[in-house]
């Protein structure tokens, strides 16, 4: 052996053992990226529209989940049974209201887990609903931004609504700074860049927290940043609104609801009417594009912003051993059904979310799978990645099988729910039918059926069909098996 091929192989050699060193001992970390109201129109689910480069790359290092199921399509019950790993039947949190310790005051959440383990555990923006969050989740309290959501325009709105309600004496006590706030528009152009705005702001700080990580790499930490965007109303820096051509963005071609649906399942939330700009009755074309060009401009804000954090990790070297996980926090309506920047019901639009799953040398990096997965499922999922004891009550499965081999499946459904008119609905969501079964005390079950292959969007109610009751009688036994009905 000559000197240079011993240099060479002497360098092999200390890199190997320098690998394999940090490969054993090396823990984990987790970035838990949320967004609010972000239904997977993003190029990596297929769309030709948005411009998401971002998240696009983070899916070219990680997996896209395409059949992702929130349990939940509303902000807070959705990411309580998230962050606690459980069902909202075991939560009983099904509004925006209480907090997860009303019902289950002794929990251990899953960031709970990570801080009991040793991980540092932190909050920025919105990951649980603001106002609603869980102080036992985090090591230090969760932070907000006190940056403005709204430009000058909407800021310019809530003033002047502010002096009519000083002038007149006539603040509505219990919604007073929610009308003070609805006086601004439900979409903005800006001229303020990126960190004028709350979200800006909030992966500025994401950015500072990683980069304070990274000076302690033996501490392994549990970041969670939440974006407030494409949530109502849809404020993002004008360049973003520069990325679309609005005459040319297509709309949604099933306006009008799901036939043959029970008329009180087949509802939405009505909040984005609440916006200063939104005209009573029906909407116009050139409103109609104004809305979806403010959606898809908010999307590309938040895509802008998490890129800032991949840069982080990459720069900083941690991305050699954080799992990213991109989490929306279910889907939404731009006008499928006619409903309007709205989710709150059982239906695929609603409850079908974006999901993301990166980990440090993953083999099926840039693959998607059709697997079904849930929300409830991230926790689990974590838990086994970094190594952890395994937590007690959480109600989702590891989806590692999947993401070691996206042909594998761990679930025969997904489940989502929704309180409506006294009834309590449950969706269950198999690889070819969404199945709900609505039931209310001393009333008899009401079901709906829709074929998700051949009718993606839920425009056709198939429940009243003599030739499905067969079907639908197995259905509501495989649903009833998992979660009987409660008396
Ligand atoms: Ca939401």
């Amino acid at each position: 052996m000559n000197r240079a091929t011993f240099a060479v192989m002497a360098v092999l050699l200390a890199t190997s053992l320098f690998s394999a060193r940090l490969d054993a001992s090396e823990q984990r970390n987790v970035l838990l990226i949320c967004s609010d109201d972000m239904r997977p129109q993003l190029g990596c689910y297929g769309d030709p529209t948005v411009k998401s480069p971002n998240i696009d790359r983070l899916a070219g290092r990680g997996m896209v989940f395409e059949q992702s199921y929130v349990q939940q399509a509303l902000c807070s019950p959705s990411r309580i049974s998230m962050l606690s790993g459980r069902y909202p039947a075991t939560t009983q949190i099904f509004e925006i209201g209480r907090t997860l310790r009303a019902t289950m005051p002794d929990i251990t959440t899953v960031p709970q887990h990570f801080k009991n383990h040793g991980y540092h555990c932190r909050s920025f923006g919105k990951v649980y609903h603001v106002g609603i969050d869980d102080e036992a989740s985090w090591s230090e309290p969760a932070w907000h931004s006190k940056k403005p959501r709204y430009g000058a325009i909407g800021q310019a709105a809530m003033e002047a609504r502010r002096k009519e309600y000083a002038a007149s004496g006539t603040v509505p006590p219990a919604r007073g700074q929610g009308m003070v706030f609805y006086a601004g528009p439900a979409f903005e152009a800006t001229d303020l860049g990126d960190d004028d705005l709350l979200d800006g702001d909030t992966a500025a700080r994401g950015v500072e927290q990683l980069r304070e990580y990274a000076k302690r790499p033996d501490q392994p930490f549990f970041l969670a940043v939440g974006f407030a965007n494409p949530h109502v109303p849809w404020v993002a820096p004008k360049k973003y609104w520069d990325l679309y051509d609005r005459a040319a963005l297509p709309l949604a071609r099933n306006e009008f609801p799901p036939k043959d649906a029970p008329a009180f399942a087949a509802t939405s939330g009505q909040d984005f009417r609440w916006y200063g700009n939104v005209p009573e009755g029906p909407l116009d074309e050139p409103f109609k594009r104004a809305c979806l060009h403010g959606y898809l401009a908010a999307i590309s804000y938040v895509d802008a912003l998490v890129g800032r954090l991949l840069d982080t990790l990459e720069e900083t070297g941690q991305a050699r051993n954080t799992i990213v996980v991109f989490w929306t926090d279910h889907g939404y309506y731009m006008g499928e059904h006619n409903w309007w920047g709205a989710k709150h019901n059982n239906y695929e639009g609603a409850t079908r979310n974006a999901m993301i799953i990166a980990i440090p040398g993953q083999k099926s990096a840039g693959q998607k799978t059709r697997a079904l997965a849930q929300a409830v499922d991230i926790g689990p999922t974590l838990i086994e990645l970094c190594g952890l004891p395994a937590a007690d009550g959480l109600e989702g499965r590891s989806l590692k099988p999947v993401l070691d081999d996206p042909n594998t499946d761990v679930h025969d459904a997904a489940f989502s729910w929704y309180p409506k008119a006294g009834y309590l609905g449950v969706a269950m969501r198999t690889d070819r039918w969404r199945f709900v079964e609505w039931t209310k005390p001393g009333q008899p079950p009401v079901h709906e059926l829709y074929d998700q292959h051949a009718d993606p969007q839920n425009d056709v109610n198939l429940a009243g069909r003599a030739e499905h009751a067969e079907l639908i009688r197995s259905l509501s036994a495989q649903l009833r098996a998992r979660f009987p009905v409660k008396p």
